[in-house]
């Protein structure tokens, strides 16, 4: 019989997962100090090193989170496309718990479009199937207004692929009218501190429909580059033989398509300048840059579909960074509505270096930029603002 239960697992010291061998003892020993269990002292015999206990124990971590939730209200998450690939990576991700931590209680939404409601019966029956202790709730539908009602965060994932011989302009003229869409009624009904990640491509002007079609702050909308900071760390690392870990200060900057620039110039290596590592800069110059910029197609090439855990880990890695505090001296990818920093025009949503106090974020300002780099921001912002002026011409940003 279980006791007083109160705190967090985090706030009895103990991580998810016990140091050493002391299994039983480890769970058993932290919870009886501190006088949250009582009574069980038959089933938690710390001698009895056995799968029983530990067994128990186990059981004893989900209860404990479980009943802890009781103590915050719970958030609505909303994630559309969720009968889609990266839907189908990222929902179980987060009824983890892993995004807004183990004592948040989560009510999921998963919007997608009618034919698809069938698959979402199965990633719901599937959803259920974790028995995640913070997912509180399940709302599936191809309604909007119910879709993004109370949520306080959406990550719109869903829009229409690209298919072979479609331009850039035919995709902007069918996904941006999705998120015009989306962007009126996420303004109707989402909660008041409601903040959005867009992932669905061309996901930088698709974000900045839905923000110009809605009434909600400028600095709720976010459009995701941090697949292409990912995927340059891990090129970084490669090629230095460092660890993923030791990467830091890499932007992306400007668009997310294969004029995206990682500026390499501005980011280390266990603190040292990446030139300095990695000291052949022609090979950084061209093909770390090009091996970024065609990722998106080698996953495709060798998949026969497109990247799909990679875009959902970025998605929550992104996530993470806006509502989490970033490490002193360092700064991640986001893109953002231009403020006019660093000559780029005003109102495009850009991929800048960002910083997050954890709860609002920030430009990274004064960074030095090598004329090499600046010649591929140019390029990239050039492009956002062709798409801008391709969404203006479809009359998507006229409110
Ligand atoms: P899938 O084709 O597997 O899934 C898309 C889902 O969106 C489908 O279930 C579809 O029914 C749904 N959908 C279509 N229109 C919708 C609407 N109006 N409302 C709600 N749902 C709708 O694609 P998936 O692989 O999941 O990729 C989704 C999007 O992410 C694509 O636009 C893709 O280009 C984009 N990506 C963006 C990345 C980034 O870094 N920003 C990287 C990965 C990915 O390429």
């Amino acid at each position: 019989m279980l006791g007083k239960i109160q705190p967090s697992l985090r706030d009895l010291g103990l991580s998810s997962r016990p140091p050493g061998n002391k299994l039983p003892g480890y769970y058993h020993g932290a919870l009886r100090d501190k006088g949250w269990i009582r009574g069980i002292e038959g089933d938690f015999n710390a001698s009895a090193l056995n799968n029983r206990v530990f067994t128990l124990a186990t059981a004893l971590q989900s209860r404990i989170i479980s009943t802890l939730n009781m103590n915050k209200a719970p958030i609505h998450v909303a994630v559309t496309g969720a009968a889609g690939a990266i839907g189908y990576s990222i929902l179980f991700r987060i009824a983890s718990g892993e995004v807004f931590g183990p004592d948040q209680p989560i009510i999921l939404h998963l919007v997608d479009i009618e034919p698809a409601l069938p698959v979402l019966q199965g990633v719901i029956l599937e959803l259920e199937d974790v028995a995640s202790p913070v997912l509180k709730g399940l709302v599936a539908t191809a309604d909007m207004n119910e879709g993004f009602r109370n949520i306080s965060w959406a990550l719109l994932i869903g829009s229409v692929p690209r298919k072979p011989g479609m331009e850039r302009k035919d995709l902007l003229a069918i996904n941006g009218k999705i998120f015009t869409g989306q962007g009126q009624a996420i303004a109707k009904n989402a909660a008041k501190d409601v903040r959005i990640l867009v992932v669905g491509n061309p996901c930088n002007t698709n974000c900045l429909i839905g923000m110009n079609n809605s009434d909600l702050p400028h600095d709720r909308w976010f459009a995701m580059t941090r697949l292409d900071e990912n995927r340059a760390v891990a090129q970084l690392a490669k090629k230095s033989g460092a660890d993923a870990t030791a990467i830091s200060n890499l932007a992306i900057w400007g668009n997310h398509s294969p004029t995206m620039y990682p500026d390499f110039y501005n980011a280390k290596i266990g603190g040292k300048p990446v030139t300095e590592v990695i000291t052949d800069e022609n090979w950084l110059k061209t093909e770390f840059v090009t091996t970024v910029a065609q990722r998106g197609t080698a996953v495709m090439n060798a998949r026969k579909a497109s990247s799909a855990a990679s875009a959902a880990n970025a998605a929550i890695d992104t996530v993470k960074s806006i509502i989490t505090p970033t490490k002193a001296g360092d700064w991640h990818s986001v893109c953002v509505e231009s403020d006019g920093s660093y000559g780029i025009e005003k109102g495009l949503i850009c991929s800048f270096p960002m910083r997050s106090d954890g709860k609002k974020l920030e430009i990274v300002q004064g960074l030095k930029i090598h004329p090499f780099s600046q010649e591929k921001i140019n390029g990239t912002v050039a492009e956002l603002q062709g798409e801008k002026a391709i969404a203006t011409e479809l009359g998507m940003l006229s409110k």
